[in-house]
């Protein structure tokens, strides 16, 4: 053996062992490393493989980015960069393909300048794509050859070989989801296309092809937009009405950092800051936004006096300039510090003051540049003002104020006695009877019942002083204890469940859809936090002979009415048009008892996604949404 050999083997058998160990850990503890081993992790396998494409776009070799989810449900994903190295790493002794494939977090930074963009959890890479498959094949062009090489649950098992000849270069990654890891390994097309088209957004110039070549899916789509943040705005704002024609558009590249806005006033009431570091969705924000948003209210200020739109003493809040903004801050730097348990808020000091200078030069210049749509905006700010003015009287009668708390929670409120937020719950009923039953058949040290009486308000199309007009919301901010939009503080929330109850109708469906927008809009932290359920009443009851049932869906009906069939004796079958149909121990059995109940969770998997979903439905415009109940409708399962 010669001298490199005996000397590399020592410490190629050590690495051996660190790569073995490395993987097995991540076999081990999956969530570790993407989060869960649910659908949301499933789904982090397609943005780890798909962000080493990104980097190598980024660095200036990449043009087009492939996504195939196949028909035997494996992920393919392909790009026309250089090909990933294939050359005999100088430690290892195996090539470079191999290690990025086989040990942790080698994806390390790329040559050419470009940084790397980590993925969701921040580039845990290749390998650990490799470790969660059952199957894994990396097929690379490079130096005019067609190189191969597959894997399995993390280890190699077919050398790297050369499989033909090609004048093009890039790289090919194809990989079976390990189904011994996750609950399921079945790929959702709308999560995928609404994360590759939210890619396309933030790195301009790039085009990502996506297919679903499953059974009956046959489905393509291709993200190409060289406005990037312009036309991501454009494509958030499409079903509400913008208030002025431009979208505000700037960008600041550095030597190590640069940051991208789009934003764009409408007529709506709520705000959309999307915030983005490295392409990582920034849900808690972090220094990005803060510079961002200090920015914006003193620039508008500013702004305002100056061109006497606003008077000397006039002051607009930080709420006042975002009502109706959307905004999309991107940011990508070499160090990117994530802070918090999600990982999910930028932490970097520098990146405040680097957004907030930039937006303070940038956006000053498109206001003097453009004085009509200034004054469109800021008349649009001034008008939030005199709102809030009013909800703030309002917001003060929903506050409760000192010992006498007991005194001042709603009425309608049959309160727990509990008294420790997690242990409690409350239940939103629609309906009196609902509500009369509901309080008869709970849990009264732990349940709260809040009857609600019909519709409430769609909050999408009112400002904060009408919403606050109006009891149902009263009542619910009351009782929550938690306070509404800038208000809000979590650590005050008297119940860790609100509970939806309401009819299995279309009725009730929209009376929850209402509720659910109001807390989007207003609450959000209480959806985020998975605060926020659906209760599951009964569909049916059967009774045959002594025994009763109940079931939840239509299939599973069918289901217990087959297994009936053989029994002697005719069953009773009835069919609950509403909640009030059930008395108390029968709403208690079915849809409270902490045993035998079912309960929805309500969770948001993409801000922007969330956003256009919620205007689309309840905003002012019919002709999108009526195209996105056709496009959707086979989610809901109706009672017609
Ligand atoms: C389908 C997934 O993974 N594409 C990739 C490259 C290109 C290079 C590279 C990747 C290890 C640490 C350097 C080529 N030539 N698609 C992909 N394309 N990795 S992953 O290098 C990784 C090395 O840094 C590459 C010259 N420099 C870099």
């Amino acid at each position: 053996m010669s001298l490199l050999e005996e000397k590399t083997k020592g410490q190629y058998d050590a690495a051996q062992i660190q790569v073995l160990e490395g993987l097995e850990a991540v076999r081990k503890r999956p969530g570790m490393y993407i989060g869960s081993t649910g659908s949301r992790g499933l789904h982090h396998l397609v943005y780890e493989i798909v962000d080493n494409s990104v980097d190598e776009a980024l660095a200036g070799y990449c043009k087009t980015i492939k996504v195939t989810i196949c028909k035997d449900n494996s992920i393919t994903v392909e790009d026309d960069g250089r090909g990933m190295p294939v050359d005999k790493h100088p430690k290892m002794g195996i090539p470079a393909v191999e290690v990025i494939h086989t040990v942790l977090h080698a994806g390390g930074k790329f040559g050419g300048g470009g940084y790397k963009v980590s993925g969701g959890l921040h580039g845990v890479g290749a390998s650990v794509v490799n470790a969660l498959s059952t199957h894994m094949e990396v097929e690379i062009k490079r130096n005019g050859k067609i190189y191969k090489q597959c894997y399995e649950r993390g280890k190699t098992v077919t050398p790297l070989e050369i499989i033909g000849e090609s004048k093009k270069t890039g790289s090919k990654t194809t990989f079976w989801p390990d189904p011994e890891i996750f609950e399921t390994t079945i790929f959702d097309f709308d999560t995928l296309e609404n994360r590759l088209r939210e890619m396309a957004f933030l790195n301009k110039g790039i085009k990502i092809i996506f297919k679903d070549e499953r059974e009956g899916r046959k489905k393509s789509e291709t993200y190409h937009y060289e406005g990037g943040l312009k036309e991501f705005v454009k494509f958030q704002n499409q079903n509400k009405d913008a208030v002025h024609p431009d979208i505000i558009y700037f960008e600041v590249i550095k030597e190590n950092c640069e940051v991208e806005v789009a934003m764009q006033y409408t007529d709506s009431y709520s705000e959309l800051v999307l915030g983005y570091a490295n392409n990582i969705n920034t849900t808690d924000g972090g220094t990005h936004i803060v510079g961002f948003k200090s920015a914006l209210t003193r620039i508008f200020n500013d702004y305002g006096k100056k061109a006497k739109i606003l008077k000397e003493n006039d002051n607009l809040s930080g709420e006042d300039v975002r009502e109706g903004l959307t905004a999309i801050v991107s940011v990508k730097l070499e160090e990117p510090q994530f802070e918090g348990q999600t990982k999910a808020k930028l932490g970097n000091p520098d990146m405040r003051g680097f957004v907030e200078t930039s937006t303070n030069e940038n956006l000053t210049a498109f206001l003097e540049e453009n004085p009509s749509q200034a004054k469109i905006i800021l008349e649009k700010c001034i008008k939030a003002a005199r709102a809030r003015e009013a909800a703030r009287k309002a917001r003060d009668l929903t506050r409760r104020k000192g010992a006498l708390d007991s005194f001042s929670l709603p009425g309608k409120l049959a309160d727990c006695s509990d008294k420790d937020p997690a242990a409690c719950e409350i239940f939103l009923v629609e309906g009196d009877s609902a509500g009369g039953s509901a309080k008869d058949g709970r849990d009264r040290a732990r349940q709260a019942i809040l009857p609600l009486r019909g519709k409430i308000l769609n909050v999408e199309k009112a400002r904060l002083d009408r919403i606050l007009n109006s009891d149902e919301i009263k009542n619910m901010i009351t009782a929550f204890g938690c306070g509404i939009g800038d208000d809000f503080n979590i650590e005050k929330l008297r119940y860790h469940k609100i509970i939806i109850m309401t009819d299995a109708d279309v009725d009730g469906a929209h009376i929850r859809t209402l509720l659910l927008t109001f807390f989007y809009r207003y609450m959000r932290p209480l959806i985020e936090g998975g605060y926020v359920y659906a209760a599951q009443p009964p569909l049916y009851q059967v009774k045959k002979g002594k025994d009763v049932y109940y079931t939840y869906s239509e299939i599973e009906q069918t289901k217990l009415m087959k297994e009936l069939e053989g029994k002697a004796g005719k069953a009773d079958i009835q069919r609950y048009k509403g909640l009030g149909e059930m008395d108390a121990e029968q709403l208690w059995d079915t849809t409270m008892d902490y045993n035998h109940r079912t309960l929805i969770q309500i969770t948001i998997e993409d801000s922007a996604a969330a956003d256009q979903t919620f205007s689309t439905l309840m905003g002012d415009k019919v002709p999108p949404r009526k195209k996105f109940i056709e496009e959707n409708a086979h989610y809901a399962n109706l009672d017609i």
